[in-house]
């Protein structure tokens, strides 16, 4: 138990002293956390809160996991702090777990270089990108997330999450000037439930030898000029932007980069390290990037760290150079300390394939609750990774919020369906929900139990059955959502 602890204090503080993001300080509710323990957020007064977010899709090894928290303890008897030009055991046995252990057999991976967070190493991969190719043009999709910095925000097009300001009590917002800076280029996202393309997967297939979305995606980069494009930076599945792409999808977007002579850039930072019940999102469609991006389940959230794997090709060009760039913390020792040990316990224990088995079970229980309630347009994903699409007539696809992706949060937002369902599993002791309007976003520890999945389903099922109030069953036209 933690030492006495004055939470009117932290409470008082925490409102008159930190920035909260957003919410106003009228809307501002703290939520203090006292501890976690697995898959739970222990707050003060005892309540213990199952957390179907696993907080961004980040704590995979679990909440406070004794293998790596030993590890951090005795790290912390050894170091302090060396920077990266000093090596440590840490630092070269991390590196040789992800390219040795966990991605030898794929036999692309070169070497690695670790930052302190996801946004970091999409700057590094983006960067390493531009001084190979030597280029300046980068290709990204409609709805991606890869981060808040600057060069991360041009590649981010989910535009309600990149930065902005938004007013509670007007649709009055504010986009930061310049973001997104020059020399990012959007594709079409392969988001078969809302197409913005205006097809119907699988119908779409027998449009050409590509998808039309990959066709698209090509045009644009001829357009753009084949010989100007560094690099095309691609989430395996859309973590926060909440969409599975079709299994053909990232087989032709690879191909495609390869056959125009562009890399191609898999940001794994939500997917990565078991997530979808295999190591990585990219290996559920056998094909092999040329760098790839990391965070999260890397360290399983109990540190900050991150990186960026380079092919074998681009480890080489490389070491032809002297390579001026720096990051106070990065490679912290003790961080690495608890990458090794997090590391470790997901080979020891096959995390992804735990989580695979979970995800068999999981999504089958999620499928049930698509046939039973109204409000459930579909159900997609895998491991411990699912979209849950949120539709006021399932025969139209309605949406109760028909900005959808495109929303920039501001006005009144608390009918939103995830924010209205969160309200109401929380009634259940879970927190499940989302990051756009209308679509759930779910997925708790790799090594979750079974008795808590089923305590998120029952909460979801009493979620559902309260929106199914507000469902319609009318035949009217298909709604298009923005
Ligand atoms: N790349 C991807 N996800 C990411 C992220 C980053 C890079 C954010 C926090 C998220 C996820 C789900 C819902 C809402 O945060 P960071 O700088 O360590 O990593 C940036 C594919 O998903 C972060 C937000």
């Amino acid at each position: 138990m933690t030492k006495n602890i004055d939470w009117q204090k932290v409470q008082e503080w925490d409102e008159n002293y930190y920035v909260h993001l957003d919410v106003t300080k009228e809307e501002y509710q703290q939520i203090p956390v006292e501890r976690t323990e697995g898959d739970y957020l222990v707050l003060p007064d005892g309540t213990k809160l199952l957390d179907f977010f696993n907080q961004l899709y980040c704590v995979n090894s679990g909440q406070c996991n004794p293998e790596i928290q030993d590890a951090i303890k005795e790290a912390a008897d050894r170091y302090g702090f060396v920077w990266e030009a000093f090596n440590t055991d840490y630092r070269a046995k991390a590196a040789k777990l992800i390219i040795e252990d966990i991605l030898g057999k794929d036999s692309w991976a070169g070497k690695v270089s670790f930052t302190s967070s996801g946004s970091e190493a999409v700057e590094k991969a983006l960067i390493i990108a531009k001084l190979y190719k030597n280029r300046p043009n980068i290709i990204t999709r409609e709805h991606a997330y890869h981060g808040w910095t600057m060069g991360a925000a041009g590649a981010t097009r989910l535009i309600g999450v990149r930065s902005g300001l938004a007013k509670g009590d007007s649709e009055e917002y504010r986009q930061v000037p310049g973001h997104p800076m020059a020399g990012y280029h959007v594709a079409p996202a392969p988001n078969c439930f809302n197409c913005s393309l205006g097809h119907t997967y699988p119908e779409c297939k027998s449009c050409g030898e590509q998808l039309p979305c990959v066709q698209q995606t090509e045009s644009l980069i001829r357009t753009v000029g084949t010989d100007t494009v560094a690099a095309m930076i691609t989430e395996p599945s859309f973590g926060a932007g909440s969409f599975h792409p079709p299994k053909e999808y990232l087989p032709q977007i690879r191909k495609m980069c390869t056959d125009l002579d562009i890399l191609w850039i898999c940001d794994e930072v939500l997917v990565g390290f078991g997530r979808m019940g295999t190591w990585f999102g990219h290996q559920q469609y056998g094909v092999t990037p040329d760098i790839m991006t990391m965070a999260k389940g890397l360290v399983s959230s109990a540190l900050p760290a991150g990186g960026v794997v380079i092919s074998k090709e681009i480890a080489e060009f490389m070491d032809e150079w002297r390579w001026w760039t720096v990051s106070t913390f990065a490679a912290h020792p003790i961080a690495m300390a608890a990458v090794c040990a997090n590391l470790e316990y997901m080979i020891k224990n096959d995390l992804p394939g735990m989580c695979k088995e979970s995800g068999e079970y999981f999504g089958g229980k999620l499928r049930e609750l698509e046939k039973k309630h109204k409000c459930v347009g579909s159900v997609t994903g895998a491991g411990m990774l699912w979209v849950v699409e949120i539709v006021k007539n399932k025969k139209t696809k309605e949406r109760f919020a028909p900005i959808d992706r495109h929303t920039m949060y501001s006005g009144e937002i608390s009918m939103y369906p995830t924010k209205y369902i969160l309200s109401k599993t929380v009634e259940k002791g879970v927190l499940v929900g989302g990051f756009t309007p209308n679509t759930l976003r779910i997925g708790a520890s790799l090594n979750v139990s079974k008795e808590d999945m089923d305590k998120a389903i029952d909460a979801l099922d009493y979620a559902f059955s309260c929106l199914d109030e507000m469902c319609t069953d009318d035949e009217q036209k298909i709604i298009k959502s923005a």
